[in-house]
């Protein structure tokens, strides 16, 4: 998530959304109102200082300069951002996410030294201005009928109520924007996600 996102500062989000349960966060301060320079770089610090507390990895999105400034856990791109070997190469051994939307791009994406994918957008989403065609969970099955073993995460209006027929699809775990940082309560609905993906009762 970014600033834009959120409903309440952005730390705070954070902050619930780590006691509800998120694993991982990712950085993304883009469109409509997003911070820049100094401002976005500032706003970076505090939410990664929340993260190494809690343990939880911080990357961040289409930005390697800023994730090196700050020694970020990793960076994440997608098919329009710096080409994911390039970013290999400026980030050593950080974490590297990449978007991908077809097998051509995956085999590319994994030969380029991705750790995880992006597959999306799963469902409609209003978070993302430029998002391709969605693509149901058939995508992920396809990914791995076609033996691609790299970490997958689901993308793009995925919910509490849907999260399970992800992770049923092949997704290892999934990544959403709206469902946690654009609710009231955070920290419920961080919860309520963790329990569909880990399948357990909540
Ligand atoms: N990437 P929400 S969809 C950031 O398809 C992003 O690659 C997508 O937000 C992709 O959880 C998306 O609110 C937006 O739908 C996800």
């Amino acid at each position: 998530m970014g600033s834009n996102n959120c409903k309440e500062d952005p730390v705070q989000v954070l902050e619930q959304a780590i006691v509800g349960g998120i694993t991982l966060f990712q950085f993304r301060e883009k469109g409509e109102g997003a911070l820049q320079g100094k401002n976005k770089l500032d706003l970076a610090k505090r939410l990664q200082h929340v993260c190494q507390q809690a343990g939880v990895p911080f990357i961040v999105n289409d930005d390697v300069e800023l994730a090196l400034t700050i020694d970020a856990d990793g960076v994440h791109v997608g098919q329009d951002d710096d080409a994911a070997k390039q970013v290999r190469k400026q980030i050593g051994d950080k974490i590297l996410g990449v978007s991908t939307h077809t097998l051509a791009e995956a085999h590319q994406a994994i030969k380029d030294g991705a750790d995880y994918l992006g597959l999306g957008p799963i469902y409609p989403t209003q978070s993302k201005d430029d998002a391709k065609e969605v693509q149901g969970v058939n995508l992920i099955r396809g990914f791995r009928e076609n033996h691609i073993m790299t970490p997958i995460v689901g993308i793009g209006g995925i919910t509490a109520d849907n999260a399970a027929d992800v992770i049923q699809a092949g997704a290892n775990g999934v990544s959403v924007i709206s469902a946690i940082a654009g609710v009231e309560d955070v920290k419920q609905a961080a919860r309520d996600l963790r329990h569909a993906v880990l399948g357990d009762k909540k």
